[in-house]
């Protein structure tokens, strides 16, 4: 049974029941996607953003074979610094949980998590997507298809730009994922505002996001509506320098044979060297920018079904 696999932290159920805002966080982006200690840090800043915005933060992981839902500090301390932690998508998640492994999960692991427990918004960094060069590696991330499936919005700040970005958005419509520019018109590109790649949909305050979810999911269409909300331009990393360190880190990839899910983490490591940290900085300030944007749209969403 569900409810076997599933650890709620006591404050998460309880928000949840009263009809309550609760926003999800992953945990590959604490445990693969960045170094100790930023990655630490940044999961502690994201649940207090997610506080001070009036909702109640749930990073979703894997241990003692439960999705858990909600981590406390100790959590969170492991997931940040042990060394064999696993990145878990769809695919892994039965293995990780029977074999009661410490695991961190992607977009589409904490989706699943999300879901099952009923929280509605998810905030992450950038969605994984079409990698350059899929025409080789059929290389797709499992967040697309789960992006298509989980009645959860996400806000991300675009996809990463290791990815082939037209590829990924013309997935993302395939799959009839509503991708909507949070007050852009264009694409985020993750370390840097815009991908120049126009978007159909925009929306410039949480509550025209709130009711979308709502239209869309009172309807029974399954999926997301992923909410793209550009970085900062004040903390937006070199888009050349960028560029540049993602060509090389690309290159090193392919030369060191990395594949599969170590490709992601691996060229958001070489990218941060080779722009010294700058990407770095981006991501932590990006990931930060959404907390306020999903901790907003979860209080409009909640304030929906309290008003009527
Ligand atoms: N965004 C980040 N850092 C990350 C990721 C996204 O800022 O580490 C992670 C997410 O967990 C996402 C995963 O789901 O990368 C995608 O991995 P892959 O390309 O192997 O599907
Ligand atoms: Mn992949």
């Amino acid at each position: 049974m569900v409810k076997d696999r599933l650890t709620i932290a006591p404050e998460v159920q309880e928000a949840l029941a009263a009809g309550k805002p609760v926003v999800a966080l992953e945990s590959t982006i604490v445990a693969h996607g960045m170094p100790f200690p930023q990655n630490l840090e940044t999961a502690q800043n994201l649940e207090s953003i997610i506080r001070d915005g009036g909702a109640i933060p749930a990073t979703i992981a894997v241990m003692n074979g439960q999705i858990q839902v909600g981590c406390d500090a100790a959590m969170l301390h492991r997931l940040a610094t042990e060394p064999q932690v696993a990145k878990v998508s769809r695919r892994d998640l039965p293995m990780a949980l029977a074999s009661g492994q410490l695991g961190a999960t992607t977009v589409s692991g904490t989706l699943i998590g999300a879901e099952l427990a009923g929280i509605r918004v998810f905030v992450t960094g950038g969605i994984g997507g079409v990698h350059r060069g899929v025409q080789d590696s059929w290389d797709v991330s499992a967040d697309l298809p789960e992006l298509a499936r989980a009645r959860v919005a996400v806000v991300c700040a675009g996809a990463k730009s290791i990815l082939d970005l037209p590829k990924t958005l013309e997935s993302l419509e395939t799959n009839g994922v509503t991708v909507v520019g949070y007050q852009t018109d264009f694409f985020p590109a993750f370390f840097v505002p815009s991908s120049g790649l126009p978007l159909v949909h925009r929306a410039d305050d949480p509550l025209t996001i709130a009711q979308a979810m709502e239209a869309k999911w009172s309807l029974g269409l399954e999926g997301s509506i992923l909410v793209a909300n550009p970085v900062p331009v004040e903390h937006a990393a070199d888009a050349d320098k960028v560029d540049q360190a993602t060509l090389e880190a690309l290159v090193l990839a392919e030369k060191q044979k990395i594949q599969g899910k170590d490709v992601t983490p691996f060229l958001l490591r070489e990218v941060a060297k080779a722009t010294g940290g700058e990407s770095l900085a981006a991501n932590r300030a990006l990931v930060a920018n959404n907390a306020r944007l999903g901790a907003a749209i979860a209080v409009a969403f909640a304030g929906l079904f309290t008003a009527r």
